[in-house]
């Protein structure tokens, strides 16, 4: 254990600072082996208050410090190990810094550091404390001049804003001026320093100014910049016509990083990429990475109003900026692609990964009111659950009134650090509608649950619905939330009924939304009732997932089918089905058969897929894949109060080699007809023809055996022209418990000498294994030690770790405890050289309370050896001491 434990902060201890820094230029002097930074700060009284001034600061070495030119006495200042406070200032001021800081032993990846032989900071959320010392808080926007100079093998230099100077000094080093028009917090502000290779295009804003675009990498992976260059272009063109937003600098740079401990980073005009969300070529990039770099590039660009013109006041309103930015980047992908199939795999994300982690120790409200360590706070909830919230509150108020709301926002807090309940005034002010009881989504954490009956008597078809919320930690109490309920009514011949020619009555408020109806939960019950029906209806509900609770509406298997054959909704229908499949993969026993309701609707979609191929849209191919997949196990587990994951394991298997067995000429057909005779294209035709075809590859694996499967296997391999087919046939072969493992080694050292030198490639030759349902936490062990792996590379460690405790539920939960010894282990090397990395890791460490028998005791052991374990990271000491409460 620590010697001083940490302590949390409170959002009710907040106070602005009395004396800003308004102003700041930093001079950086790149050597080997250290980086001299001399900060210059203009400080400035803004509100009567203490004359102190405290600085943030970690890590550091201060060479020197000046006010208004003047060497500084002793007791002047105090210096302690995470801050320099100057007593007794002026109302005005200037504090020259100087201060030496190691970038090259910087394995944290916070601050200044050394990925490969290039320098790049990353200062969210409190990095910039460990480049120099500084008010390293949101609620602080100053305006940031850079100068850098580095040696001729940096030859390039860049920061935040717009380039004005360059030269070359006469000892042959490079120097470089950046300003930022935009004052800003310290999180926002960016370097890069290294021998990069660029991607250059052009755009024209609504206004006719033109902006340069850049996209930086290593000089090998140049040729894969293509595909974010046209997202970025996209995305800066949606965001005019979609939320009348323009963007305001003359040059806009991506930086792609090999080393970063998350996806990308929203700098100022200089956004950081983790290569695996910009890089992106047939070889390298399966389907989803395609879409995860249309997502990302977008989400990052975003950020430029939702995040840096209007920034958070403090960090407990996080959520401000990511639950806002993620609903915008969904909306996006939407307009982009399928809005269905993207809000199909938003919602499995959002029910497999946020309804655990609040369901568990770790639970938060979006906008949480204390913290340990704020790192541990980018989490699904803020960001996931966030853009749910955003997301309702666009349903409740509609496109056109959302949209002046946004403006309003916008307008009102431009060049501001803001609260979420100043972006619900926003939105209250420009709707004229009251929001006092939705703005308890932004304070209550857990998943509500919506329970629904409903009664047919005499024409009169009423339904009764009641949420509830379990509680979390810190709140037993909950209140009712505003949720609104998107349904619609089915006749006997599975038509939706027009509801506008409903006679509705309810005691809430509800809307007619295009063929839906929405009802406005706002309270701890309501009924809505429907006169003067021939016949009983069937409700559609929650048409595309309206609010992010779990559903308790119990429905018979035939009215699920129904639903999932002809709920106009596609996401209704699609849930419908997975319900449906959740329910058989929960009550299998040992040896029973799949019911016939599920063979018939397997066998109807199946014969609608190979007709989708030869003639359907891009989206019916896209939707029949989603509909055709069976649930995750994590999406799986987390349907149930308590998880027995020998059970439900068990079932999922036996449930896939029904389908298989059963339909296996109809798979294999599938599977034939879906193979493309094209190139590829990672467009909407091709990636929805693939999808199709690898899923019906899992299955023939399945069914097949001896050497067709073997034959099959090896053909897709060696067809493949891309990522995606050649992932498909490991991830199939891996899976398969007939083929000989002689087969799949075979496959993957063929796959690992053809890309050994591509590293996200590589990256999925880990992840494919360590998610295998083969692979034991002693393989991860062994892949660890291969020479292609690199311990302290964030994506590496992804790959293995993270794939293994959160997508491979089965090993991770070994009965004997092996899987959560490997994690615990892999915690405590991580805890010093990489906290954040560390904590990501032991979260699902936390989640001992869902499952039943000896898992529970074996987390909980897990738990303790990393609490007794010395100098924990204040990151992980929260994720444990949380974890163990009871
Ligand atoms: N704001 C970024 C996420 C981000 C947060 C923290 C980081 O380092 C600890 C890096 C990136 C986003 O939402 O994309
Ligand atoms: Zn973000």
């Amino acid at each position: 254990m620590r010697d001083a434990e940490p302590k949390a902060i409170r959002l009710k201890d907040y106070e602005a600072p009395a004396l800003q820094i308004r102003q700041v230029h930093l001079a950086f002097e790149i050597q080997p082996g250290e980086t001299t930074v001399t900060s210059t700060l203009q400080i400035e009284r803004v509100r009567p208050g203490e004359t102190d001034l405290r600085l943030d600061g970690q890590e550091l070495e201060l060479l020197d410090v000046t006010l208004d030119g003047e060497s500084l006495s002793a007791n002047a200042y105090q210096l302690d190990e995470d801050s320099l406070t100057l007593f007794d200032l002026p109302d005005r001021c200037e504090i020259r810094i100087v201060n030496r800081i190691h970038p090259e032993r910087n394995t944290a990846l916070e601050g200044l550091y050394k990925s490969g032989n290039l320098y790049c900071t990353q200062c969210e959320a409190e990095g910039f404390r460990k480049i120099t010392y500084y008010q390293d808080r949101p609620d602080v926007l100053a305006k940031f001049s850079t100068t850098i100079t580095a040696g001729s093998a940096y030859p390039v230099l860049l920061s935040n804003g717009n380039l004005v100077d360059q030269q070359t000094l006469n000892d042959g080093r490079r120097q470089v001026s950046w300003e930022d028009p935009y004052p800003k917090p310290s999180y926002l502000f960016a370097l890069v320093a290294g021998d990069l290779a660029r991607l250059e295009d052009s755009f024209t804003t609504m206004s006719g100014r033109e902006v340069k675009l850049v996209i930086y990498s290593e000089p090998h992976n140049i040729d894969q910049c293509d595909y974010a260059m046209d997202v970025l272009k996209r995305a800066m063109r949606w965001d005019e016509q979609r939320f009348g937003r323009e963007y305001d600098l003359d040059i806009f740079m991506i930086v792609a990083v090999e080393d970063f401990n998350m996806g990308a980073m929203e700098n100022k005009g200089l956004n950081i990429f983790n290569t695996s969300c910009v890089l992106a070529s047939k070889d390298t990039a399966t389907d989803p990475s395609y879409m995860r770099v249309e997502g990302v590039v977008a989400h990052e660009y975003f950020h430029n109003w939702s995040g840096n013109r209007v920034t958070c006041r403090d960090w407990f309103q996080l959520s401000l900026k990511e639950g806002f930015t993620v609903f915008r980047d969904a909306e996006f992908s939407s307009d982009m692609n399928s809005r269905t199939v993207k809000r199909i795999e938003d919602v499995n994300f959002l029910r497999s990964v946020q309804f655990a982690e609040d369901a568990g120790p770790l639970s938060h409200p979006i906008r949480p009111d204390s913290y340990i360590e704020i790192s541990n706070f980018y989490t699904p909830t803020v960001y996931e659950k966030g853009a749910e919230v955003i997301g309702m509150l666009h349903t409740i108020l509609g496109e056109e009134v959302f949209r002046r709301g946004s403006d309003l926002y916008f307008e009102r807090h431009d060049g501001e650090a803001a609260t979420t309940d100043d972006f619900l005034a926003a939105m209250a002010d420009a709707s004229g509608r009251d929001l006092s009881v939705f703005q308890r989504w932004y304070v209550q954490a857990g998943t509500p649950v919506l329970a629904v009956e409903s009664r047919w008597q005499e024409g009169t078809f009423t339904l009764i619905l009641t949420q509830s919320c379990p509680p979390t930690p810190g709140q037993t109490e909950k209140l009712p939330v505003h949720m609104p309920v998107a349904m619609g009514l089915l006749d006997a011949d599975g038509k939706l009924l027009d509801p506008a020619t409903l006679q509705l009555s309810s005691d809430s408020e509800y809307d007619i939304r295009g063929d839906s109806i929405v009802l406005h939960l706002a309270t701890a019950s309501t009924s809505l009732r429907v006169e003067g029906l021939a016949t009983e209806p069937v409700v559609s509900l929650l048409r595309g997932y309206s609010a992010p609770v779990r559903l308790k509406y119990p429905r018979s298997p035939e009215i699920l089918k129904f639903l999932a054959i002809h709920d106009s909704d596609g996401f209704a229908a699609w849930d419908a089905l997975q319900t449906l499949l959740v329910d058989e993969i929960g009550s299998y026993s040992g040896r029973r058969r799949v019911s016939e309701t599920l063979i018939e609707l397997f066998a109807a979609l199946l014969e609608q897929a190979q007709a989708a191929v030869i003639s359907g849209s891009d989206e019916d191919r896209f939707m029949l894949a989603a509909r055709l997949s069976l649930p995750q196990e994590s999406y799986l587990f987390e349907q149930f109060e308590q998880v027995d994951v020998d059970a439900l394991c068990a079932g999922r298997d036996a449930l896939q080699q029904a389908l298989a067995a059963e339909l296996r000429e109809q798979w294999l057909a599938l599977y034939q007809a879906a193979r493309s005779v094209d190139a590829y294209q990672p467009d909407a035709a091709g990636m929805s023809r693939r999808a199709l075809c690898n899923l019906a590859l899992g299955f023939v694996a399945v069914a097949l055996e001896g050497g067709e499967l073997v034959e099959l296997l090896e053909a897709h391999y060696s067809q493949a022209d891309n990522l995606t087919d050649r992932r498909a046939a490991l991830v199939a072969a891996l899976h398969s418990t007939s083929l000989d493992s002689a087969v799949s080694r075979r496959l993957l050292q063929r796959f690992l000498d053809a890309f050994r030198n591509e590293a996200l490639v590589v990256n999925q030759w880990f992840s494919v294994q360590a998610g295998s349902p083969t692979c034991s936490a002693q393989d991860i062990q062994t892949l660890a030690a291969h020479d292609a792996f690199d311990g302290r590379n964030p994506n590496k460690i992804r790959a293995l770790y993270s794939a293994f405790a959160q997508a491979n539920l089965r090993n991770f939960h070994a009965a004997d405890g092996s899987g959560y010894q490997l994690i615990a282990d892999t915690v405590l090397a991580l805890n010093s050289s990489n906290p954040q990395m560390a904590s990501a890791l032991a979260k699902p460490l936390t989640r001992w309370r869902r499952f039943s028998g000896m898992r529970p005791g074996l987390m909980r052991q897990a738990l303790e050896r990393l609490a007794a374990a010395d100098d924990l990271s204040p990151d992980v000491y929260e994720v444990v001491i949380k974890g163990l409460a009871d």
